[in-house]
C-alpha cells in the first residue's frame, strides 16, 4: 500500500500513533502537504458516511477525529513552509456556530489563511452569533467566517447575518460560510458574501474579496 493510503487508513482506523508516524514520513518524503490534507479530508468524510450507514459508531468516529488532529501536527509546519511572506491580507474572526463542536475543518481553514497572510482570530467551536459580531468589532475584523458541519446548526450562520442587519452592521464585515453541508445555494439564500468548499478555495476567494474591498475603499477616498 502507498504511504498516503496507509496514512488515510491509519486515520480512518483511529490509530493516532501510526497516523503521526506516517504523516512524519510523508513530510520527510516531501509530499505536498496540501495534497495530504485533501486525502485525509476525504478519508475522514468516508468515516462520516460509514457512521451514517451505521457501519461504525460514535467512538470510532471520535478516534478517527483524534487521529486526524494528531496527524495534522507534523503537517502544519510544512504548510507554514509554503508561506510566501504575503502579510496584511485582512483580519478574520472565525468560529464554528453555536451547538456545533466540529472544528477540524475550521482549524485547517485558519491555518491556511494564516500562512497566506491573514490575521486569524479563532473563536473555537460552539460560538454564539452575537459573540462572533462582538469579537469582530473588538478586533476591527474585515471578515467573519462561520463554519457549520450539521444541517441542524447551519441556521446559526443565517443568525449572524440577520443580527448584523439588525445592528446596522451588515456592510461592515464580509461574511463567509463553509462546512460540509453548506452550499453555494445556502450561502446565497442567507445572503452571505462568499462560500468555499475547502480551505484552499477559502484563501483564494477571500484574497479576491479583500482586494475588491480595498479597491472600493481607495476609490471612496
Ligand atoms: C470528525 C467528525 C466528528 C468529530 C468532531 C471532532 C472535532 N473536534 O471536530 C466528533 C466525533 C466529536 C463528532 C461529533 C458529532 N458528529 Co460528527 N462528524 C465528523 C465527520 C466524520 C468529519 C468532519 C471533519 O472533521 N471533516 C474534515 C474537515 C477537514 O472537513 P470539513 O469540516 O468539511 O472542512 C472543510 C470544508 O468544509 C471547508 N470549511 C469548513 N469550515 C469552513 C468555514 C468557512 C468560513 C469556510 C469558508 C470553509 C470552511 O474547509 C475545510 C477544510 O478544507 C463528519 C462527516 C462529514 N461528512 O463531514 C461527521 C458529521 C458532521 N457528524 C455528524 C453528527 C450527527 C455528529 C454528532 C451529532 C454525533 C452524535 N450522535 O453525538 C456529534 C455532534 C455533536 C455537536 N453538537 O456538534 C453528522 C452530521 C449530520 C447532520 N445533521 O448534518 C456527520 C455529517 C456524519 C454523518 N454522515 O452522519 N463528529
Amino acid at each position: 500500500m502507498e504511504l498516503l493510503e496507509r496514512l488515510v487508513q491509519a486515520v480512518q482506523d483511529g490509530e493516532a500513533e501510526d497516523a503521526v508516524a506516517l504523516a512524519e514520513e510523508a513530510m520527510a518524503a516531501q509530499m505536498d502537504p496540501l495534497a495530504v490534507v485533501d486525502a485525509l479530508t476525504e478519508g475522514i468524510r468516508e468515516v462520516g458516511n460509514r457512521f451514517e450507514r451505521m457501519e461504525v459508531f460514535l467512538p470510532e468516529m471520535m478516534l478517527a477525529a483524534q487521529a486526524m488532529q494528531k496527524a495534522m501536527e507534523p503537517i502544519s509546519p510544512c504548510l507554514e513552509g509554503i508561506k510566501e511572506g504575503r502579510e496584511g491580507k485582512g483580519t478574520i474572526v472565525l468560529g464554528t456556530v453555536e451547538g456545533d463542536i466540529h472544528e477540524i475543518g475550521k482549524h485547517i481553514v485558519a491555518l491556511l489563511l494564516e500562512v497566506n497572510g491573514f490575521a486569524v482570530h479563532d473563536l473555537g467551536p460552539d460560538v454564539n452569533a452575537l459573540d462572533f459580531i462582538k469579537r469582530a468589532q473588538e478586533v476591527k475584523a474585515d471578515i467573519i467566517g462561520a463554519s457549520a458541519l450539521m444541517t441542524t446548526t447551519m441556521p446559526g450562520q443565517q443568525e449572524i447575518i440577520e443580527l448584523l442587519k439588525d445592528m446596522g452592521l451588515r456592510d461592515t464585515f464580509h461574511v463567509t460560510v463553509g462546512g460540509t453541508p453548506v452550499t453555494q445555494e445556502w450561502a446565497e439564500e442567507i445572503g452571505a458574501d462568499s462560500w468555499a468548499e475547502n480551505a484552499s478555495q477559502a484563501v483564494a476567494i477571500l484574497e479576491e474579496a479583500m482586494g475588491e474591498r480595498r479597491g472600493h475603499a481607495s476609490t471612496a477616498l
